[in-house]
């Protein structure tokens, strides 16, 4: 299937052709390791196309890569062992090259679908499903993570720079040291990182603890989860961490130890670029259909997420739902907006129907012909599409559970030119902290969100502008550059 191997086909050792030539021996400066590329292949009538992958990572690192000489170095979507056709890589990242990590689908249900979607998804949310320990899919999560940092050890040029993301890939530091001392590694969590209470069932805690200290600087998205990271470091490794950094015994280092630093790099979103889609008057155009589309409500509400139990979709619905029943949601309409999202999840099986069944109801009991008081789409859209929604949208309902940022928060305020629309958003977000003056709620409070809700649809125009225009002010001031600049300059010797 791959269009080139340079290891044995089905060992899953492979690494499948580069989207560009690429330097004649592993020569790369600077390495992004993701477990996903940023697209992926998916088959559609009968036809094979790279599309986009969904999620806020990609949309993160896509604008930082676009202009810089690098590697990405991910898996692509695709099990080595089906037997599709040759697909090489795309060429849409400007100079900075894709390889691709090839996983077999056994592979991928071990240790994506398992170990990482199943175990430490649910666990570092707040274990808001129960996570599940089983021993064969973290013996598929070492032996993945030993994958990408060989691949990563393979490509890096001497005293290269290599940048490890997020939950999938938390062995990788170590075992990238290990191979390469000669290294700058640095990690970044895109999710929450959890307390000691929570972190503490893991059965491999000290392994996964470890394997994030290989790392010269360890990133999140919160000064929580710094703080939850060092404080383990000391309950279950006896190291003395400091305010924002920890020794580690080093042999290679010529004092015995090597320091690891720790600290808050809030992850934002190409501001401008939003902010100018959402300007194009064609976008603009597309906003008033949307409104027009759905009856031109007094109030259009909106959803944009992952279909994921940890977004808190069931939130808003059931709000809207209450509202609904008290009459308090006149001519007003939500739309709900998810992309599908680990499908092969059983907990996300269970929650698709939950929330079409929740839809339903919604629109059996309170809908009329040619009009449904809740929209629901199941599917991706395309930016513009994306960006019409948000200038569409008077009220943004951002109701999670817990999420380590959430970038649609950040994509609605950019979109926002007219300085007018009001957030509702979790507490339990990491943007709550960045955009304060959005409406918070704590979502696992049904009055509080209803309330909230309300509020929003009901502040003064000049109450909704004031709270935009501290928002966009933060939004703009810190984009995804500027995260990544900060990143990078911290991580520099
Ligand atoms: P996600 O859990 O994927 O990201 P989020 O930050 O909200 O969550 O990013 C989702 C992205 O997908 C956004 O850019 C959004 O526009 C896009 N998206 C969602 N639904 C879509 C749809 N139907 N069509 C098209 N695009 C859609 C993880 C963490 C977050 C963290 C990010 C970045 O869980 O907490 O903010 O990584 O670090």
């Amino acid at each position: 299937m791959a269009d080139k191997m340079d290891g044995a086909s089905g060992t899953g050792t492979a690494m499948t052709a580069a989207s560009k030539e690429r330097p004649p021996q592993a020569a790369y400066e600077f390495l992004v390791v993701c477990n996903r590329l940023p697209v992926e292949l998916r088959a559609a009538e009968g036809r094979l196309s790279w599309e986009p992958s969904p999620g806020g990572l990609v949309t993160a690192m896509e604008p930082v890569l676009r202009d810089r000489e690098a590697v990405w170095l991910g898996w692509s979507g695709r099990h080595i062992d089906d037997s599709v056709p040759a697909s090489p890589l795309p060429h849409d990242l400007g100079p900075c090259a894709l390889e691709e990590v090839a996983l077999t689908r056994e592979e991928v249900e071990e240790y994506y679908e398992g170990f990482c979607n199943e175990t430490i998804w649910p666990l570092y949310h707040d274990a808001v499903v129960t996570p599940v320990y089983h021993r064969h899919t973290w013996n598929a999560y070492q032996r993945i993570n030993r994958r990408f940092a060989d691949a990563a050890a393979r490509l890096a040029a001497p005293g290269a720079t290599v940048w490890v993301h997020d939950y999938q890939l938390q062995l990788v530091p170590r075992l990238l040291r290990e191979q390469r001392p000669d290294l700058r590694i640095g990690y970044f969590l895109h999710i929450p990182f959890p307390p000691a209470e929570l972190f503490v069932q893991l059965p491999w805690r000290q392994q996964i603890l470890q394997g994030l200290l290989g790392a010269d600087l360890v990133g999140f998205h919160t000064q929580g989860g710094a703080a939850n990271f060092l404080t383990l470091s000391e309950r279950l490794l006896g190291l003395s961490p400091k305010e924002d950094a920890v020794d580690v015994p080093d042999p290679a280092a010529a004092s015995g130890a090597r320091t690891v630093r720790a600290g808050a790099f809030p992850i934002s979103i190409d501001s401008r670029s939003f902010s100018e889609l959402a300007a194009q008057p064609e976008v603009r155009e597309r906003a008033a259909e949307i409104r027009s589309a759905v009856g031109d409500p007094r109030t259009l509400l909106l959803g944009v997420d992952r279909l994921d139990y940890t977004k808190g979709i069931d939130v808003r619905l059931g709000a809207i739902t209450e509202l609904l029943d008290e009459g308090r949601f006149d001519d007003c309409v939500c739309i709900q907006v998810a992309t599908p999202s680990r499908e092969n999840v059983e907990e996300y099986q269970r929650m698709r129907d939950e929330i079409n069944q929740m839809v339903g109801s919604a629109i059996g009991d309170h809908g009329t012909i040619g009009q449904a008081p809740i929209q629901y789409l199941h599917q991706p859209l395309a930016r513009e599409e994306l960006a019409a929604y948000y200038v569409a949208a008077d009220v943004m309902l951002v109701t999670p559970y817990r999420d380590g940022m959430n970038l649609v928060a950040k994509e609605y305020v950019a979109c926002r030119n007219d300085e007018d629309g009001a957030l509702v958003l979790s507490e339990f977000t990491g943007a709550a902290l960045d955009l304060p003056q959005a409406y918070l709620v704590n979502p696992y409070d049904a009055d509080g969100v209803k309330e909230a809700i309300v509020k929003a649809m009901s502040a003064p125009k000049s109450e909704q502008r004031q709270r935009m225009v501290e928002m966009r002010r933060q939004v703009f001031t810190h984009d995804v550059d500027r995260w990544a600049a900060d990143f990078l300059e911290t991580l520099r010797p």
